[in-house]
């Protein structure tokens, strides 16, 4: 039956009592689900909330570089090292396929991170932290990042990008 048009003028007939019932019950249940969205932010755990700008990959590749040389200390498998002081402009670059720089960030000090991608889309995912981010070029993503535990963490990249794809691993080192 569910397959043949229903008869004409069905939309003006009245609503019957335990239909509006349920309408009446889902809304509730939307409403509940809209505002718990807000309470589930700030008390869930999620990810941190950021800002997104419109930037180019040209563009945001030049501030990368500067960034740097600016704060290297050295070389890890042909990725260049950082580490730039507390309360500083952060840049991270993902690109096929790999993320650079090595980070070295300490921790309880504060970071204003800059991510982007200088070609296709990747995905941040840090390790074992469980942060998540897709990461669009053209845009920058700006967040303000703390560490707050000591440790070697890895960036995974978590959308699909390709044949490297696997081998996208990066690296934040928090020292004490
Ligand atoms: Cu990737």
């Amino acid at each position: 039956m569910a397959l043949l048009p229903p008869e004409e003028g069905w939309y003006f007939k009245k609503v019957a009592k335990d239909e509006k019932m349920w309408i009446a019950l889902a809304l509730v249940v939307c409403l509940i689900l809209f505002f718990w969205m807000v309470v589930w932010h700030i008390y869930g755990k999620q990810n941190p909330s950021f800002t997104t700008y419109r930037t180019t990959p040209q563009e945001f590749n030049a501030l990368a570089t500067a960034f740097m040389e600016k704060y290297k200390t050295g070389e890890m498998n042909g990725i260049p090292v950082v580490e730039p002081p507390p309360n500083s402009d952060v840049f991270l670059v993902a690109k096929m396929w790999r993320w650079e720089p090595v980070l070295v960030l300490k921790k309880g000090q504060e970071y204003r991170f800059h991510i982007s991608s200088l070609d296709l889309l990747h995905g941040f995912s840090l390790q074992p932290v469980n942060m998540n981010f897709m990461v669009f070029p053209g845009y920058d993503y700006v967040l303000t990042f703390k560490p707050t535990s000591a440790g070697e963490f890895a960036i995974v990249c978590n959308e699909f990008c390709g044949i490297g794809h696997h081998m996208m691993i990066g690296k934040i080192i928090v020292k004490e």
